[in-house]
């Protein structure tokens, strides 16, 4: 049977790599942060990025890069729900929601999203009550820590297994609580908690997540792994590594991969899936 990720209504038949669209409604992540506060601007750019060829909009307000500090849950929410809520209204492709904070989840799942995408993985219970409650498609992600404190020298033993087997357990403690296994896709969780080795190495073994049975997600847009290996500081320079990243995800096991620039990943798989034939 062909394989599937169910988001509420929508069901994505895991047939070619998804894109999913990155739109930061905060004044403070690495490398769109600012651009999208206003949130008539944000709804613009969530619409550009569906004619860009986006399968998903991920929605989010707080910043989670390194050593970034917590946003008020009010705050957030009221960044975020507007935003949310515009899109899904009439957006034609599923709108997430990117937190780690139950009540904002809720917020947005109440105003039209059809995803929750927690970097902390669903590691607070609240969090599993809210998916299980819903009928929203997941994100798991892995995150060493919190996002204030997760660069301060990550260290495991082998990062592929330890990440693995931590997935697979929150993947399976949501099936528990009643998120059915077609709902979850789950994440390494590149940079959260990790050297550019470690972010390396994650990708090269990626088919070892795709055994795990569930959809998987990869982000690795723009992020600092791109710059180290491109010896490139600034975020708005690292397009083309981060779309060769994508591409070789996309070979190698990603269902979903999540970038900021949507129209230059989606022009690469497409040449990938003509080549492949
Ligand atoms: N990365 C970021 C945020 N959310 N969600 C998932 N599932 N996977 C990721 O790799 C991931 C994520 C960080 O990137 P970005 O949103 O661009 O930056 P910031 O956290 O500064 O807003």
């Amino acid at each position: 049977m062909a394989r599937r990720w169910r988001c509420g209504d929508v069901t994505f038949t895991l047939d070619r790599t998804l894109v999913m669209g990155i739109l930061n409604v905060t004044p403070d992540s690495f490398s769109d942060g600012g651009l999208y506060e206003d949130p008539l601007d944000a709804i613009a750019r969530g619409r550009q990025m569906v004619t860009q060829g986006a399968d998903i909009v991920d929605v989010g307000g707080e910043s989670t890069r390194p050593g970034a500090e917590e946003v008020a849950v009010a705050a957030e929410l009221a960044r975020v729900r507007p935003v949310v809520g515009g899109l899904a209204r009439d957006l034609g492709v599923p709108v997430s929601i990117d937190t780690r904070h139950a009540e904002v989840a809720e917020g947005c799942l109440s105003v039209g999203a059809r995803v929750i995408n927690d970097v902390s993985g669903f590691r607070d219970p609240a969090m599993v009550e809210v998916a299980a409650a819903s009928d929203a498609g997941v994100v798991v992600m892995h995150m060493l820590g919190e996002p204030r404190t997760m660069q301060a020298e990550p260290r495991y033993g082998d990062v592929v297994a330890e990440v693995r087997e931590h997935l697979a357990g929150q993947a399976e403690t949501l099936e528990r609580a009643g998120v059915g296994r077609e709902r979850i896709a789950i994440d390494p969780g590149i940079g959260f908690g990790k050297t550019v080795e470690h972010n390396l190495e994650l990708l090269r073994r990626l088919p070892e997540f795709a055994e795990l049975g569930y959809a998987v997600l990869v982000g690795v847009s723009r992020k600092s792994v791109i710059g180290a290996v491109l010896h490139e500081p600034d975020p708005l320079r690292r397009v083309q590594g981060s779309v060769a990243a994508a591409a070789w995800c996309a070979l190698h096991g990603a269902d979903i991969v999540r970038v900021h620039d949507v129209r230059d990943t989606v022009s690469a798989l497409k040449v990938l899936r003509a080549i492949e034939g």
